[in-house]
């Protein structure tokens, strides 16, 4: 199978192959044959009795059914994902309030509008309160979200619309808790509770909703802090990396450290240059907290994902900066073979062979800059011989956050700056609107199911939003640009791209797929489907939204898509999930679940007809509609 449709990736996997340097695609080719079991979400190691493994109408030991054994795994795997996305949020809560409370010097309030809005929306009244009595309410209000209290979660209950609330409070799915919602998950699938498929895909159903809210809590908060990003113009893919430059990635997720480190990088450029860089400090990024800053800062992407382990291999990363998730340990074997330093800098993830540098808020510009500093000293023991940076780099406008698609159609209707949206909708211009989200999968040549479906669906004018490693996949191939708006986009959609970017001062049009920013921002994707739906009276249930992960791979994409599913969306995966093994599991989640939320699961690895499947569900909603 193909690796990858990237030539960055392609060129610089030659050179792993040439060198014999590992990487997770010889790993995962090592792994294979795969455990059937484990494809097909039946094996059980609960209790102590397991493995069990069950096929058909097999149990385990204790009589579980494949279906509630594949329903308490998936439950899980939501509840892992939940209490990523959470963590990264309640981690942001704790520096809003040290901010608040003239505790973190280095992180005053940036956003003030930001920060009114997320008050005004949680009902905290701002009027005549200083930014810091503000931030100190909404930082309480925060961190008071995660326990379980008498009434929901904040986040997850003001982020959406009447309709939903009320249909979440119906089917019992509206969590009270964040950090409870993961608890309680963990409670009802250990051994010997619930046994029932269907409650327990409720439960798994109300912890994602628990993992909506700390997504968006992030992405607030992250606004507040670090500003709400506008339209930016940068690079994408390992081309980034500069020969004449001490090379620096950010890995991650959280802000709270590459943020800092992007605000301070250049403050080291001179110390660069005394050791032979006359290219100074080039800060890049990988993954979703390579997406954070080059969302406010522009900091060009050098890689996402699948393909993290290619950016050591150029040969010219000097550091590599990482702090939570989606980081592969297999980085470390391979800064091995390099000069590079692979630095972790939290206490809940450290790596065998890294260097550890713990961060922390109060020392945030002392630490960022002694990071830095790691980097310039490797630099010194880099060897030119084994540089080997690929030729390409595509131009990336990112930066839509959704204030600024809502400032970019305002320029063409500032009274109401959703009516151009809302009419194309209708005119049919636009059929609909797609999220694509997630992650690059080894078992997807990487990049390659992105970029077949989002040629589809543009050409049958679907506007495109992205996120994530997904994102990351459109920068690297040039879809975040106006040119490919002019080059794949269908008439209509290229006509409203073309008239709000022109508006908008951009000279041609928006790009083919606006890039919304890190996995948590999916959020902001959602409060755009929320604006459209209550202007337009109607429920989410009923737009012609559909979301998209075609590589998924993390526990978190898993319950990224089981909310997407509760807020009303179609929602595709290019993989098939660990639920195959539980046939009544497989169908509530691509069938019945359509009756009680409206949206539903498509499991198609075919990107074609993915986009297929996508545009019948849009089809589907706008017949609903009448339009
Ligand atoms: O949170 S898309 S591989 S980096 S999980 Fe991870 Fe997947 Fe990338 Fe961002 Ni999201
Ligand atoms: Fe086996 Fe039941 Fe234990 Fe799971 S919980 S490992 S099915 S005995």
């Amino acid at each position: 199978m193909e690796r990858t449709i990237d030539l960055a990736s392609k060129a610089i996997l030659q050179i792993a192959e040439r060198e014999g340097y590992p990487t997770i695609w010889d790993r995962f080719a090592a792994q294979m044959p795969q455990c059937g079991f484990g494809e097909l979400g039946t094996c059980c190691r609960i209790c102590l009795q397991g493995p069990c493994r069950v096929r058909g109408a097999q149990l385990g030991a204790c009589g579980a059914t494949a279906d509630a054994i594949v329903a308490r795994n998936l439950a899980r795997a939501i509840a892992a994902g939940t209490a990523a996305h959470s963590g990264h949020a309640k981690h942001l809560a704790h520096t809003l309030l040290r901010s608040a409370q003239g505790q973190a010097a280095d992180y005053p309030i940036k956003d003030e509008a930001k920060l009114k809005a997320v008050a005004a929306r949680l009902g905290i009244p701002a009027d005549g309160k200083a930014a810091d009595e503000l931030a100190r309410e909404v930082a309480q209000v925060a961190l008071a979200d995660f326990s379980e209290k008498q009434t929901p979660v904040a986040w997850a209950a003001t982020n959406v619309t009447q309709g939903r609330v009320e249909t979440f409070l119906k089917h019992g799915v509206m969590p009270t808790g964040i950090d409870s919602a993961i608890s309680e998950v963990m409670h009802r699938t250990t051994y010997g509770c619930d046994a029932d498929p269907v409650n327990l895909l409720l439960g798994g159903i109300k912890c994602a909703l628990a993992d909506f809210a700390g997504m968006h809590m992030a992405t607030d908060l992250a606004d507040i802090l670090f500003s709400t990003p506008k339209p930016v113009v940068t690079q994408a893919n390992l081309g980034v990396l500069k020969p004449d430059a001490v090379n620096i990635a950010v890995h991650g997720h959280n802000p709270v450290l590459s943020d800092v480190i992007a605000q301070v990088a250049h403050e080291l450029d001179e110390e660069a240059r005394a050791v032979g860089a006359p290219g100074g400090v080039n800060l890049v990024g990988i993954c979703c907290t390579g997406n954070e800053v080059l969302m406010r800062h522009g900091i060009p992407s050098a890689t996402h994902s699948v393909s993290q382990e290619l950016a050591v291999l150029t040969g010219a990363l000097d550091a590599i900066v990482v702090e939570y998730q989606c980081i592969m340990p297999g980085l470390a074997t391979v800064a091995e073979c390099y000069h590079t330093r692979l630095i972790t800098t939290m206490p809940i993830t450290k790596i065998p062979g890294a260097t550890h540098i713990e961060f922390s808020e109060e020392k945030a510009r002392e630490t960022a800059l002694k990071i830095i500093r790691q980097g310039i000293e490797a630099f010194k023991q880099r060897d030119p011989k084994k540089v080997n940076i690929p030729p390409h780099r595509s131009t990336a406008v990112a930066g839509f956050s959704t204030e600024a698609i809502v400032e970019a159609l305002s320029q063409v209707n500032a009274e109401d700056p959703l009516k151009p949206l809302i009419d194309n909708i209708v005119n049919g211009n636009v059929q609909g609107v797609c999220l694509f989200a997630g992650c690059n999968n080894v078992r997807v040549p990487q990049d390659s199911s992105f970029i077949a479906m989002a040629k589809e669906l543009a050409s049958k004018n679907v506007l495109l939003l992205a996120t994530g490693c997904g994102a990351g996949a459109f920068a690297r191939h040039g879809l975040l640009t106006g040119d490919a708006t002019s080059e794949y986009a269908g008439d209509g959609l290229k006509a409203v791209l073309t008239a709000v970017g022109q508006a908008a001062g951009l000279g041609g049009p928006l790009p083919l797929v606006l890039h919304m920013g890190s996995c948590v921002d999916n959020t902001r994707a959602a409060d755009v489907a929320v604006a459209v739906a209550n202007k337009l009276g109607v429920d989410l249930d009923r737009l012609p939204v559909v979301a998209s992960a075609p590589e998924a791979t993390t526990e978190k994409a898993i319950a990224i898509g089981t909310w997407a599913v509760a807020a009303g969306l179609p929602t595709h995966v290019g993989v098939v999930p660990p639920v195959l093994g539980g046939p009544a599991v497989a169908k509530v989640l691509t069938e019945d679940v359509k009756s009680l939320f409206g949206g539903y699961f498509i499991v198609e690895t075919d990107p074609v007809m993915a986009a297929e499947k996508l545009v019948g569900a849009i089809e589907e909603r706008r017949r609903g509609l009448a339009i």
